[in-house]
């Protein structure tokens, strides 16, 4: 270290392990941010970085341009500065069809006689900003917009915060200059998140990413756009004080060996039916790519043929983009309706004015949420752009406001289910709105009577997801109380069902009525109420009477049930709320349901025999392993899966292996079933 005019200078050493750094670091950025195959934790990763920050803090002399620490450091500007293009940066002329295509072609054959079939390098279309990077000396120096073509914008400061782009190429035998094309773009999984973020805080969203990237890219301060998730993708070149290789793809390869991202999907295609194969291929796999893209662009892969072709005005004659069918489309909104799913969850769909989106017809679209109608303030009347993407459901976009008609109506989630009248209940702070009418409304039949059933509620051998779908298809089963009154001839008249079948099931049923408090409060299916509560509600509550009062919500307030807050008393109260719920039990509870009597209210929990204990079970025991759990817990235990220092009871039967073990080695106490029982009290 010397000491020179106040700033430290740093030692040989020092300036060698900086340099290290920043080669190193923009490798592992090159692995991440182009090959998606990251070398090194990000921890690691981090470290590395702030090594490098702190060398460059201390001696300021050892910060070069392309240090990585540099890819944020310009001030904002107050506008851009204007750059002419040495070479003008044209577009790319499109195909709609097949025909265009292969029209294209021929043009290509008829200028290139004796080149049949003519090979074409294929790769996607981006849909983001196109980008001239230009390195001088293999250092980044200058990144431009495509503007009009001529005459771009510098945003230079901005396309160093995108962390594909190299600052500095490695390799060898780069270029004096060297100017590399293509597209800044985002990600869908960076748009998602940016967007999610932006709607949490409540600011603008963008409409979809490509106008996302653009949006970032035309920041004034750079340190705005070095949050966003851009990338960089490169299709071409510019400017170049050597000569290409011979052909499109080995040239890309070669710029790829300098850090220079291209497409993993860059391919040589044989004549148009080579082109139409990958356009095909590519349009299937469209929905499953990382990125949006809007369509094919196939280029003549010989570079000395691209020269003979030469270019119209405005378009390459040597490319062309082959574009996908457009997957948007604007339409009227004739209607909202509420759709209400298996769960309950209370979903607006928009009507539409039948629209062709992508070859193929559109007539409803979803609008996700209220939340989502209220933001985007769609109102029946409106004209809209609409979406498909893939083959998921098609979306509402965005309102063209200017095209509102007076007599537009704004959209209300309806106080009442649409199918079967009980009430839609919204929670604070839910986006999601849920009709409350579980265990009796007709959307929510095949739901709630398969939990009602399963192992872990009532418990009731047999009854699958299969037949379940049969029993209420046939219109046997509407409400869980029907079950209990199926009979066996009843059953054997079923698709696939034998009379031995028959006969179990109906014993099954038979058994399941004998059950635990906190079972049946399980098997209810009120949204949000799992086991744990169940449980909580059991030993709180003296019965199914006493539980129905909840629908005055402060009462669970007022009990102080343990791990219940507001969200889940709201829930549990707009159940009980239901007279058709209410009635549902009552039925059910006719069907001769009972279960022992449960702890009686007035016992705190701490009053449980087990209360604060941690247990754990293991081996084989004479009752189901949840059975025994459930009478823990109706004790006030904890039931947990793995032994640890924190266990206060192993509870062991036949055959218990490591768990046992453990125990022992940390000197937990273990329990059989006959000390369990003594414990429990109960015979
Ligand atoms: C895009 N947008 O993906 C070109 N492009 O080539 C690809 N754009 C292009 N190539 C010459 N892959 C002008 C534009």
């Amino acid at each position: 270290m010397v000491e020179n005019g106040g700033a430290l200078i740093g030692s040989d050493a020092d300036r060698e392990r900086a340099a290290r750094l920043r080669t190193e670091i923009a490798r592992h950025n090159y692995r991440y941010y182009v090959l998606d195959d990251p070398e090194i934790p990000d921890a690691e990763y981090d470290r590395l970085f702030s090594e490098l920050q702190a060398l460059e803090t201390r001696y300021p002399e050892l910060r070069t341009p392309d240090s990585p620490t540099q890819r944020v450091g310009a001030a904002p500007l107050s506008a851009f500065a204007q750059v002419r293009h040495r070479l003008p940066m044209i577009s790319l002329a499109n195909a709609m069809s097949d025909d265009e295509l292969a029209e294209f072609d021929r043009r290509i054959l008829a200028a290139l006689p004796g080149t049949d079939p003519v090979i074409y390098t294929a790769e996607p279309k981006l849909d983001g900003l196109a980008m001239s990077i230009r390195y001088e000396a293999g250092l980044l120096v200058q990144a431009a917009t495509r503007g009009d073509g001529s005459t771009g914008e510098d945003v230079t400061a901005n396309v160093r915060t995108v962390k594909s782009v190299p600052l500095r190429l490695v390799g060898e035998a780069w270029p004096a200059v060297l100017e590399v094309r293509g597209e800044v773009y985002m990600t869908r999984e960076g748009f998602d998140r940016l967007n999610k973020g932006a709607a949490e805080r409540g600011e603008r969203v963008f409409a979809n990413p490509r106008n996302a990237a653009a949006g970032s890219l035309r920041q004034l301060d750079p340190r705005v756009t070095a949050m966003r998730p851009l990338r960089f993708c490169c299709y071409g070149w510019g400017e170049i004080s050597i000569d290409p290789d011979e052909s499109q793809y080995a040239m890309l390869q070669r710029l790829a060996g300098w850090g220079i991202p291209i497409s993993k999907e860059l391919r040589q295609v044989e004549g148009p039916d080579g082109c139409r194969t990958y356009f095909d291929d590519l349009g299937r796999r469209r929905a499953a790519l990382p990125y949006e893209i809007d369509g094919v662009v196939f280029k003549v892969d010989r570079i000395a043929d691209q020269t003979r072709l030469g270019a119209t005005a405005r378009h390459p004659k040597w490319a062309i983009a082959r574009k996908f069918p457009a997957q948007e489309a604007l339409t009227v909104v004739e209607s909202v309706e509420f759709q209400v799913g298996r769960t309950g969850a209370v979903t607006p769909v928009a009507r539409l004015q039948p629209v062709q989106v992508g070859g193929v017809t559109v007539a409803n679209a979803t609008l996700h949420n209220i939340d989502e109608v209220t933001r985007k303030d769609v109102r029946v009347g409106d004209t809209v752009v609409i979406r498909r993407a893939g083959d998921v459901i098609p979306e509402v976009v965005s309102v063209l406001v200017e095209r509102r008609p007076p007599d537009a109506v704004p959209v209300e989630m309806p106080a009442q289910c649409p199918v079967c009248g009980s009430d839609v209940l919204r929670p604070p702070g839910e986006v999601v709105a849920r009709c409350t009418g579980g265990l009796y409304c007709p959307a929510q039949r095949k739901q709630a009577i398969r939990h009602f059933a399963s192992r872990r509620a009532m418990d009731i051998e047999g009854l699958g997801e299969k037949l379940v779908e049969q029993l209420v298809d046939s219109g046997l089963v509407r409400e869980p109380a029907d079950l209990y009154r199926l009979t066996a001839e009843q059953l054997a008249g079923l698709e696939r069902m034998g009379e031995k079948s028959a006969a179990n099931l109906i014993e099954a049923l038979e058994r399941s009525k004998s059950t635990r408090f906190a079972r049946f409060i399980f098997a209810l299916g009120i949204p949000d109420v799992g086991e744990t509560t169940a449980q909580a509600l059991a030993s709180r509550f003296s019965g199914i009477g006493e539980l129905e009062r909840t629908r005055d919500s402060d009462f669970i307030g007022d009990r102080g049930v343990k791990g219940i807050g507001p969200v889940v008393a709201a829930e549990i109260a707009g159940f009980f709320a239901q007279a058709h719920n209410r009635e549902a039990i009552e039925r059910l509870l006719a069907a001769g349901i009972h279960w022992p009597d449960t702890p009686a209210p007035a016992k705190t929990p701490d009053a449980l025999p087990l209360a604060g204990k941690t247990m754990v079970i293991t081996g084989t025991l004479s009752r189901p392993r949840e059975e025994i759990a459930a009478r823990l817990q109706d004790a006030g235990a904890k039931v947990t899966n793995n032994v640890s220092k924190k266990t206060d009871y192993l509870i062991a039967g036949e055959a218990a292996g490591s768990k046992l073990q453990k125990a022992q080695s940390l000197g937990v106490a273990i329990l059989d079933e006959t000390m369990l029982n003594a414990l429990l009290d109960r015979p």
